[in-house]
């Protein structure tokens, strides 16, 4: 994408500080810092991260140095570019398998229409496994994106447990020299333990045979749900390992600070952000490109 296109998009989800800030001097007193600390929090930076920033603010700008604001809009830049790690991508000759999942309507099936289209634009042949046995719409959803990104989709006859059609999608992948396997899998809410289960089931079944094809694990999380997906994202990050997150709905009502906390509490470096519903909606993360647009 464009840079001043996803500049745009970027800063849609600008926190809420500026105006604040351009207002008077900065004079490193306590209620200038806890001035900072609560305009943090009302950007829906959670606690925890806010408190990071203060601390590390707080090193950078020595005691009682009166400086300009703007200054200090600089240093959050710094920290807050700091604070996000850099981003990570699957390298698509090495990691094979590609296993998708999150809480339901985060954009899972979409986002695996544009990683398929991607891929296929470097001339490699794309599975998709339909492991989302749960509702016969979603292997049909599936296939139209499959269609439409000209790939294969591995629709299972008879089986329901998603583990067992997570396995057969590979083991026909790699039988019939597919390069890169995606694997959708059912939207599931955190607090359903048994899909929680289930969802540990599919990831143990693909590192315990397939390890070797390189498994890379992304998380997809809708970023218009603000911190609400913190608590969900976790539960995930701990029923299966996660490499990366894939944003998406970027294009709509997402909210900078909810990001960067989401990003910092779950330890996770971001692939991917979605901008829209077609599959050339896709960017790769920029975290400089991000802060600089947000603040
Ligand atoms: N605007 C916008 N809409 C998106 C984006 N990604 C997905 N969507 C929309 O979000 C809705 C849900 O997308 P799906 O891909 O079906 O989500 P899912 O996670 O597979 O849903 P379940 O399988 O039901 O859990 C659809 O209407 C998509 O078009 C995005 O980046 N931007
Ligand atoms: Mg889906």
């Amino acid at each position: 994408m464009l840079l001043n296109k996803l500049k745009n998009i970027f800063q849609k989800s600008k926190l809420p500080l500026k105006d604040i800030f351009q207002s008077a001097l900065f004079g490193g007193k306590k209620e200038d810092y806890d001035f900072i600390e609560e305009q943090l929090i009302l950007s829906d930076i959670g606690l925890n991260t806010t408190e990071k920033i203060i601390k590390r603010l707080k090193e950078r700008v020595k005691n009682n140095i009166i400086v300009e604001r703007e200054k200090i809009i600089e240093e959050l830049k710094i920290i807050l570019k700091d604070i996000l790690k850099e981003t990570l991508l699957p390298d698509f000759d090495k990691n094979r398998i590609i296993l998708v999942s999150g809480v339901n309507g985060s954009g899972k099936t979409t986002s695996i229409g544009k990683l398929a289209n991607l891929v296929i634009k470097s001339n490699k042949k794309v599975l998709l496994g339909a492991c989302d046995t749960f509702r016969s719409a979603a292997m049909e959803q599936l296939a139209i994106w499959g269609d439409r990104t000209k790939s294969f989709v591995y629709i299972p006859e008879n089986q329901k447990d998603p583990a067992a059609v997570a396995f057969q999608s590979v083991k026909y992948g790699i039988e019939n020299s597919f390069d890169i396997i995606i694997i959708d899998t059912a939207g599931r809410m955190h607090t359903n333990k048994n899909l929680m289960v289930e969802m540990k089931k599919i990831y143990d079944v693909l590192y315990s045979k397939y390890n070797f094809m390189g498994i890379f694990s992304i998380l997809v999380i809708d970023a218009t749900n603000g911190k609400n997906t913190l608590s969900q994202a976790k539960y995930f990050k701990e029923s299966s390992r996660v490499d990366a997150i894939f944003l998406t709905k970027m294009d709509g009502t997402a909210k900078g600070g909810s990001i960067i906390t989401i990003a910092d509490e779950l330890d996770l470096p971001i692939s991917y952000i979605g901008t829209g519903e077609n599959m050339e909606d896709i960017d790769i993360f920029d975290k400089d490109i991000f802060i600089d647009s947000i603040l």
